[in-house]
């Protein structure tokens, strides 16, 4: 079928004013979040149903045309950027938007997959629950890309990883039929788990339609504060202290260090850190409660004197109301967007047993600054999952996009080897798109590797879906 024959299939199932064709109106789907990737596509397509999903993928197929699922288009490793062959087409999730059912005595929600993540938190909390995942792009990224990378987040140690959230799936397949796997089932042992088969595929396997998320209780209290610690080691004892006397309780541990809050300054001077003389390391934690504000603040308090009186932490501050402990949090997202106006940078996104956190950044820091004089680490990140965002930027006044060029691939190799030596993994949270394609036979072995190609051969033969992210076939 010609190009021309399939939009014009494409346009009877969705109506013409829903599949993009012009160049300036395909361009914003087209660029990532970051501008580190750019691709072509045909068109964009926009359904409004999982009806017109599934025609659209059996147009596709037959045409043996591929399709790129793009939600809020806000992920990290050009998962929903199409290649720049111009040969496939964006299907867009955003107007399927609805949401289907809520049901409080289940605990659950059921939503369509184009619904903004922010938008899910605030019906929950309209109905006096809480959906506890939380991201800095919750106002514009989508859970069908949540779920398609399974976002990680600022609750996860407490909630767990969107694969934690869900208890059912709709999905369309790569030939075109419609999985109705939208059961709020806490127990279905039936065989193969297919849910948490497509959660985490990157739109490789299938579309993701809707979804059955879980919702807990919203809590009553929350306290915030930020504590400055000395050094790495202090700072796990300290989460270790919270989690031993806090338990449950801790629902947030999130570590920057002075290079990062630094940049952030630069960039946001409203936010610079509360914390005086500049600490190595800063770290914000929140507890949250559903017994009273008395009881969870009373709680902080002693938690913090011990980590004071031990040597854990040399300075604290406790947000005095929720203005504050959200101008906490809003430093805390901002780094992101510190490094988004500095210009380019090397993102790596990684997790590492606790034990070993030490080890790899005093190592990993030393190599890198070794080889590069003044470059700046710019790490952070959510320390109670052992996950940092250990980014690089060039030394000031060095231009962005000239040493990424340069030196993209050996600092990926040299951070990747240290996370090797010590037993982490090269994604943490934001999956592996085109971004981490090329490293991951090596990192995953060929074993976890070939088993990951035969699914997606069997899932889908003729490579229709986002083909060319995530593994080779
Ligand atoms: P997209 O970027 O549109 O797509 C991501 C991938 O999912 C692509 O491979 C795409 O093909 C696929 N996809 C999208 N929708 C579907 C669907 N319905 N069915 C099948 N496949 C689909 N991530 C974290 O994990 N933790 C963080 O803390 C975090 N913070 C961030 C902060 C900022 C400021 C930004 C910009 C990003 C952050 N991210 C974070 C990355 C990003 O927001 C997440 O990866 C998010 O889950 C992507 O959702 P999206 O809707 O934007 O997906
Ligand atoms: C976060 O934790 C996100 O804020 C973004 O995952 C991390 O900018 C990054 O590398
Ligand atoms: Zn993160």
């Amino acid at each position: 079928m010609t190009t021309e024959l399939l939009i014009d299939e494409l346009k009877h199932i969705i109506g013409s004013e829903f599949v993009l064709t012009a160049e300036e109106d395909k361009s914003p789907f087209l660029t990532d979040w970051r501008k580190r990737f750019t691709g072509k596509a045909r068109a964009v397509v926009l359904p409004s149903n999982a009806d017109q999903v599934a025609a659209i993928v059996k147009a596709c197929a037959k045409s043996n045309v591929p399709i790129v699922p793009q939600g809020g288009n806000t992920g990290f490793c050009g998962g929903a950027t199409p290649h720049g062959s111009g040969t496939e087409i964006v299907l867009s999730l955003k107007r399927l938007s609805r949401v289907r059912d809520i049901d409080t005595a289940n605990q659950t929600m059921t939503v369509e997959a184009g619904c903004i993540l922010q938008s899910i938190q605030e019906k929950a909390a309209e109905h006096g629950y809480l959906f506890p995942l939380s991201l800095g792009a919750e106002g514009s990224c989508m859970i069908g890309g949540n779920l398609a990378t399974n976002a990680g987040g600022t609750n996860v140690l407490r909630y767990g990883n969107t694969r934690d959230l869900c208890l059912g799936l709709e999905v369309v397949t790569a030939q075109g039929e419609i999985w109705h796997g939208l059961k709020g089932l806490r127990k279905d042992n039936t065989g193969y788990d297919l849910r948490d088969l497509f959660i985490g595929s990157e739109g490789t396997l299938g579309i993701i339609t809707a979804a059955v998320l879980k919702l807990y209780p919203l809590p009553v209290a929350q306290w915030t504060t930020l504590v400055a610690t000395p050094d790495i080691p202090s700072t796990i004892a300290l989460l270790n202290l919270f989690q031993q006397r806090a338990a449950s309780l801790l629902t947030g541990f999130e570590m920057m260090t002075q290079e990062s809050l630094d940049l952030c300054a630069k960039h946001f001077p409203q936010m610079a850190n509360p914390l005086q003389g500049k600490p190595p390391f800063t770290v914000l934690i929140e507890l949250s409660d559903h017994e009273s504000e008395d009881h969870v603040r009373q709680l902080l308090e002693r938690i913090l004197e011990t980590a004071l009186e031990e040597g854990l932490v040399s300075d604290a501050i406790i947000a005095s109301n929720l203005t504050q402990a959200n101008a906490f949090w809003q430093m805390r997202e901002h780094i992101t967007l510190a490094q988004a106006q500095e210009g380019a940078n090397l993102k790596h996104d990684i997790t590492i047993p606790l034990s070993g956190l030490d080890s790899f950044m005093q190592k990993t820091d030393a190599l890198m600054r070794q080889r590069y004089p003044g470059i700046r680490i710019i790490n952070f990140g959510h320390l109670g999952d052992g996950n940092l965002h250990y980014n690089i930027a060039p030394p000031e006044g060095v231009d962005p996009l000239a040493f990424n060029q340069a030196e993209e691939v050996p600092i990926h190799e040299l951070v990747y080897e240290q996370v090797e030596l010590h037993g982490g993994s090269i994604s943490a949270e934001h999956g592996v798109g085109q971004l981490k394609l090329s490293g991951l036979r090596a990192h995953r072995g060929a074993v976890a590797h070939d088993l990951m190609k035969s699914l997606k051969r069997a899932l889908d033969p003729n490579n229709i879906l986002n083909p060319n992210k995530v593994v080779l076939i």
